[in-house]
């Protein structure tokens, strides 16, 4: 007898992508927009709500300022969500913590930075959350978010 194929649930059926941004970033728009651009947070998840409807998913959003806070929503999200959008901020170059919970989440997770960190000073060259990442984009500013969106789109599509 033929296998059965497995049924992949459709759009409405998949669980939220979670946007997570990290601290400080509760002030774009508001300081260094010579680094980081002129749009506020609400800016950014309004384009990202409107990406994220284009692409027939839904779309969950938490910035914190605290590390433990981040890992609680990581932790939530292995049952609560399809993927991982993740701006970490400065953790981002000192969490094993958020490592570990990336890790543990088992999801796919996209790590974004608006700013190319590579063409900044060199403590911003390593990430320790890139590891546990499907894919890194940096440099593209609030772009940055919508290509991630898409990726997962396709990634959890398959
Ligand atoms: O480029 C990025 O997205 C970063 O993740 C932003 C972090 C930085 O520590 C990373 O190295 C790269 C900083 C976020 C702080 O955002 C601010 C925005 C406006 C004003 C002040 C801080």
């Amino acid at each position: 007898m033929a296998a059965k194929a497995a049924r992949r649930p459709p759009a409405s059926e998949t669980k939220p992508v979670l946007v997570l941004n990290g601290p400080n970033l509760n002030m774009l728009g508001k300081r260094q927009p010579e680094i980081y651009g002129r749009e506020t947070l609400v800016d950014v998840e309004a384009a990202c709500r409107t990406e994220a409807k284009r692409l027939g998913l839904g779309v969950e959003f938490l910035q914190s300022n605290h590390e433990g806070a981040l890992v609680d929503r990581i932790q939530a999200a292995r049952e609560q969500n399809s993927g991982i959008v993740i701006n970490a901020g400065a953790y981002t170059h000192t969490s094993v913590a958020l490592l570990d919970a990336l890790n543990a989440a088992e999801l796919p997770a996209v790590e974004v930075h608006l700013s190319n960190i590579y063409k900044r000073e060199a403590f911003r060259h390593h990430s320790y959350i890139s590891p546990a990442a499907v894919g890194v984009i940096a440099g593209l500013g609030s772009q940055g978010y919508l290509l991630a969106l898409q990726a997962l789109a396709r990634l959890l599509a398959r």
